[in-house]
């Protein structure tokens, strides 16, 4: 029996982003669901009835869901193609850990920058560019955190570059003069058609954003 693979999705979610890069990687095809965030669908509630998000992957009718644990999943599930993490165990821990790291340092934080201001906005940049630097010290002198090729790090981070021109107008600052590496390296990722058919173009995500605010009523 052919693999039924469906994923629930909405198109600006960092989160999301990173299946669709994944599932390009392996070349497994799919049936992409947009879901309305303020209308869920019943089968967005009956797949992640706990956290109720997306994205949700359903394999042959069962859901996955919390986007790393579902790209492990994707990972091992379709391992003939582009493995995503290393076969070395201490390899693997490592780009889990720096995999978290993204989520908790840096996805768990971004919403202040767009949210705060004065002194808090200010902390909240500077942690912001502290963890891209911290990133790209770990980059190092690898094309990609995987190394030679596009890894689970890799996978998990690069959907923020989609974001930058909210960030960056937002806060009127450039994360390129700071950490031009960092941009290099999302420019390498960006080369691929796994990624760059999987992320928006960063002005249809500011135009997003900025619609967003005008319908909460924020200047
Ligand atoms: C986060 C998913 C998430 O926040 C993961 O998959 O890694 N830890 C999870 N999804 C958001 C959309 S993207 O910002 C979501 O579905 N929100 C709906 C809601 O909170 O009601």
């Amino acid at each position: 029996m052919a693999d039924e693979v469906v994923l629930l999705d909405f198109w600006p979610s960092l989160f999301g982003m990173r299946l669709r890069i994944a599932l390009a990687e392996k070349g497994i095809e799919y049936e992409y669901k947009e879901e309305d965030l303020s209308n869920k669908s019943p089968l967005l509630l009956q797949m992640n009835p706990v956290h109720k998000k997306i994205p949700v992957l359903i394999h042959n009718g069962k859901p996955v869901s919390e986007s790393l644990i579902a790209l492990q999943y994707i990972d091992e599930v379709w391992n003939d193609k582009a493995p995503l993490l290393p076969s070395d165990s201490y390899l693997r821990a490592q780009a889990r850990f720096w995999a978290d790291f993204v989520d908790k340092k840096i996805f768990e934080n971004r919403k202040k920058l767009r949210t705060t201001k004065g002194e808090e906005y200010d902390a909240a940049k500077e942690d912001f560019l502290d963890c891209i630097g911290v990133l790209e010290g770990e980059l190092g002198d690898k094309p990609f955190f995987g190394g030679e090729t596009l890894g689970f790090v890799d996978v998990a981070l690069v959907p923020l570059y989609s974001w930058f021109l909210v960030y960056e107008k937002a806060g009127n600052f450039s994360v390129e003069a700071e950490h031009p590496k960092f941009i290099a390296w999302a420019k390498r990722c960006m080369e691929k058609e796994s990624v760059s058919k999987s992320l928006p173009e960063q002005e249809k995500v500011y135009d997003f954003f900025m619609l967003t605010r005008k319908k909460r009523g924020i200047e």
